[in-house]
């Protein structure tokens, strides 16, 4: 047996974590700053029953999805090529959400596209304005149902050779979908004992084919933006940083700067009205120190 082996980290629990390596999957200790989706390398140990992994050092990422909340972050997910961002009629799905997931995925060196879920239910001539806007942008959106399979070839046809999370709202499909792309019945991640029920955050990383990632992390779904600096949220609001380009004054608050070519753009419609409301909201909002 090899001492030394290299492995992915497939599925993550409070205190340990699965590695899977080119021969088995390893259950690993010392996992500090490792999370689902890394590349580790391990030090093989055999006790009594079994092979334990001990985590000697990570691969450097291409990626990372992390939590920022002031200045202290953490990771919650590494190498992860591509956000799906879920898109339904029904619950809703506002700009807010998917401008949220724009920002955080283009601010994280990782390439976002929409799925444009339920096309079975009606959708309006609101809903399919909505999603021109971002169509307009050069955004990637591919429509399907996942409950019915409704173009979900396309869909894994896309993701190959990929490392995909989907977001999505509570009832977007997530579950539906993962279910319906990896063949799995994905289960909620709740444990239950006999005092009552206890939530854990287990995240877990599906391989289809050797080629599609698929990581279903409840962490990764409720990123906050509020550790987002001001150029992180301008530049994820790709057209409206390419005009800010434009201003007359560098340092243009883009609301009530004389010569401000983003006022302009929106005054012309040529930069969305509520792309443009959400920007000023991520920038100047409350919740964001
Ligand atoms: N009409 C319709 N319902 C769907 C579709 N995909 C999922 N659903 C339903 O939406 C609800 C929420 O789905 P679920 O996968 O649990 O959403 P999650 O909360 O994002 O994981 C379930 O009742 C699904 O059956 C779809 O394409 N069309
Ligand atoms: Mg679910
Ligand atoms: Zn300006």
């Amino acid at each position: 047996m090899e001492k030394l082996q290299s492995g992915l980290v497939i599925e993550f629990y409070s205190n340990s974590c699965l590695v899977r390596t080119d021969s088995e999957d390893i259950k690993c200790l010392a996992i500090k700053n490792i999370v689902v989706g890394d590349i580790v390398n391990l030090e093989l140990i055999q006790d009594s029953k079994e092979v334990r992994g001990i985590i000697i050092s990570k691969e450097p990422r291409t990626s990372f999805l992390q939590k920022r909340e002031g200045i202290k972050s953490k990771a919650v997910a590494a190498n992860i090529s591509h956000v799906g961002i879920l898109v339904t009629p029904e619950p809703t799905t506002s700009t807010e959400f998917i401008d949220k997931w724009l920002v955080t995925a283009i601010s994280s060196n990782i390439t976002p596209f929409i799925i444009n879920n339920k096309t079975d239910l009606d959708q309006s001539s609101n809903y399919k304005n909505k999603l021109q806007v971002y169509k307009n942008l050069g955004i990637k959106i591919i429509n399907l149902s996942a409950k019915n399979s409704i173009n979900t070839e396309e869909l894994k046809e896309y993701l190959k050779a990929k490392c995909v999370v989907f977001v999505g709202n509570s009832g977007a499909g997530k579950s539906t979908l993962t279910t319906k792309i990896t063949g799995k019945n994905i289960k909620t991640n709740m444990l239950s004992n006999n005092q009552g029920v206890h939530t854990t955050s287990i995240s877990t990383l599906y391989e289809i084919d050797n080629q599609t990632k698929i990581i279903d992390s409840p962490g990764v779904r409720d990123l906050p933006i509020s550790g987002l600096s001001n150029n992180e949220i301008i530049e994820g609001f790709t057209e409206i940083y390419l005009c800010s380009k434009n201003c007359k004054f560098s340092d243009c608050n883009h609301i009530a700067n004389e010569g401000c070519e983003v006022i302009s753009k929106l005054l012309d419609g040529e930069i969305n009205e509520n792309r443009y409301n959400n920007f000023i909201k991520f920038r100047d909002g409350e919740d964001n120190g």
